[in-house]
């Protein structure tokens, strides 16, 4: 490793402690996430069945008043993408692992790995909440990598944040229809900052920070995965069997 590179990562790891997250450009390039979002693309519009272990999520509000739209065009989320093939290559490829290992130890273990499609125009918001406490997984440190494979933008909900939120600890969360989620009473909305992205850029986010994703109010869909690690020092802590979560690599 060189002198830069090894500063470049002292700087990652200043930035992971500090904000509770941080963004690497260029993790994938335009070409594959041309081809992971043509596989994702297929799920959604039923092209590519679903095997064992994949599920589809359709847009709630749409899903309530029985309104379909063609392509694929209504699908919120596609859970269990350790399952397909050409996903499993990038949720065990070295760009991402090579930091994980940094983050939460090896080997690291995927907790999830899900499609967030935020389908043109109609792909909802997602509240502001931390990851943790959706998670029967103790201590509350796991790491994520996020990946857009189209430009997200103000317009198509990238993603919001709370720098710094993770060193609060879990706060409250409360249920609403669609959402589970940090009522505004515990954190101040003036302190969320956007984070808009070019697609192919990673960015790693503790599982206590705060955050969250605007509606897509714009023509086009925003894919993305988020892929979630958990390291040697953690444990399930929910009702036992304890899932057999995979070594990613
Ligand atoms: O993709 C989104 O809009 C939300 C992502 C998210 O909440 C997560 O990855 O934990």
């Amino acid at each position: 490793m060189t002198m830069q590179q090894d500063q470049h990562i002292d700087g990652l790891r200043d930035r992971a402690e500090h904000d509770g997250f941080f963004l690497v450009e260029n993790l994938l390039s335009a070409d594959e996430c041309a081809r992971y979002a043509e596989r994702l693309d297929e799920y959604a519009s039923g092209a590519r069945p679903a095997g064992e272990g994949i599920s589809i999520q359709r847009e709630p509000e749409l899903e309530r008043a029985g309104q379909v739209r063609a392509g694929g065009g209504d699908i919120r989320k596609i859970d269990g993408l350790f399952h397909d093939d050409l996903l499993r290559t990038l949720i065990s490829s070295e760009p991402v692992l090579g930091h994980m290992h940094d983050l939460v130890g090896a080997p690291a273990q995927l907790f999830r790995a899900s499609a967030l499609m935020k389908p043109a125009a109609v792909g909802s918001e997602k509240g502001q909440h931390q990851d943790s406490p959706y998670w029967p997984i103790a201590p509350m440190s796991l790491w994520s990598c996020w990946v857009p494979f189209d430009d997200a933008t103000l317009d198509n909900g990238c993603l919001t944040v709370v720098p710094g939120s993770h060193h609060g600890g879990a706060l409250p969360h409360v249920r609403t229809q669609d959402d589970y989620i940090v009522p505004t009473d515990h954190y101040d909305p003036a302190a969320l900052v956007p984070v808009p992205m070019r697609r192919g850029t990673g960015l790693f986010f503790h599982s206590l920070l705060l955050h969250g994703s605007a509606a897509n109010t714009s023509g086009n869909p925003r894919r993305a995965v988020t892929m979630s690690y958990l390291g040697p020092r953690h444990d399930y802590t929910g009702t036992p069997p304890t899932p057999d979560y995979p070594v990613a690599g």
